[in-house]
């Protein structure tokens, strides 16, 4: 399959048929964090760590926020290093509108069809903390949360359970004045969580400082670390709520349910007939 291929294969995500990717070696990175926090930057430098190291680098950026630090000027630069890599980079920006329920199991297959034609390597970039974003990376093996200084949004992060899902935390801009603190708030709120908590590293993807530290963590790290039961879950909730909605009789349910026909017993054991 060409370049062209690939994303016109891409774009019709639900007639994809590859077959399921096996998850040794890992492959599928994910990228999350508040807009502006730098992710796209550091997404860049991880990029070009992997290509040197000779892998295939596909990157799925799901609704990047601002088309000029998310998707556009991301995607051009990707195409730049492209040329200067002999194609070894691949990029793409999903939009989440008019996927109801469904972007999870569409990924899924997006990255099926990555790992089926040879890209060794997919990092799905992904803005926020909620509920839907935490499914969305949930499809990744691996996932790196991306804080920054002076933002305040560290509890709204840890609220809404990214911080248990992440395998390691980095806080970029370590250029600027802050981070060192946030670091710090993130280690102590993280000591206070049972389990084994994820390692907090401090980069800057502007300097470069803390950039291969923070790339050989990825690389290296624990593969059943106890997040992975965390995102588990999150797949399995994804997948079911993903099964009643595509559920032939789903609006009919819905239908029932908003006239006062059905009760919500009655509506759940409808959708799970058939
Ligand atoms: N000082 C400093 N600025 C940075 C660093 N990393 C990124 N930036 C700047 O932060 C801004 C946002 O960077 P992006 O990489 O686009 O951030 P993002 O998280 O991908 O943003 P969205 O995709 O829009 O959510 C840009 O102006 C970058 O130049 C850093 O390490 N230090
Ligand atoms: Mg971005």
């Amino acid at each position: 399959m060409d370049r062209r291929e690939l994303a016109r294969a891409l774009s019709s995500a639900d007639s994809i048929t590859a077959p399921t990717r096996s998850f040794e070696p890992w492959c599928v990175l994910g990228v999350t964090g508040s807009p502006g926090v730098g992710k796209s930057c550091l997404v860049e430098r991880i990029v070009s760590h992997w290509l040197d190291c000779g892998e295939k680098v596909a990157i799925l950026a799901v609704d990047p926020s601002s088309p000029i630090t998310g998707g556009a000027l991301l995607g051009d630069r990707m195409r730049m290093a492209s040329v200067d890599t002999g194609e070894d980079v691949f990029f793409r920006s999903i939009a989440t509108r008019n996927v109801p329920g469904g972007l999870p199991s569409r990924l899924n297959r997006m990255v099926d069809l990555l790992v089926h034609e040879g890209w060794t390597k997919i990092i799905i970039e992904t803005v926020g903390s909620g509920q839907s974003e935490i499914r969305i990376v949930a499809v990744a093996d691996r996932l790196l949360l991306v804080e920054g200084p002076g933002r305040g949004d560290v509890i709204q992060a840890e609220k809404a359970g990214v911080m248990e899902l992440a395998d390691l935390i980095v806080v970029n801009k370590s250029d600027l004045a802050g981070a060192d603190k946030v670091a710090d708030e993130i280690r102590l709120s993280l000591n206070l969580s049972e389990g084994e908590s994820a390692d907090v590293l401090l980069c800057s993807a502007e300097t470069g400082d803390g950039i291969s530290d923070m790339v050989s963590a990825i690389d290296t790290l624990p593969n059943a670390r106890g997040p992975s039961i965390a995102r588990a879950r999150e797949r399995l909730l994804a997948s079911h709520q993903e099964n009643l909605i595509s559920h032939p009789q789903f609006s009919d349910v819905l239908k029932g349910l908003s006239e006062g026909r059905l009760s919500i017993e009655e509506a759940l054991s409808a959708l799970h007939r058939g």
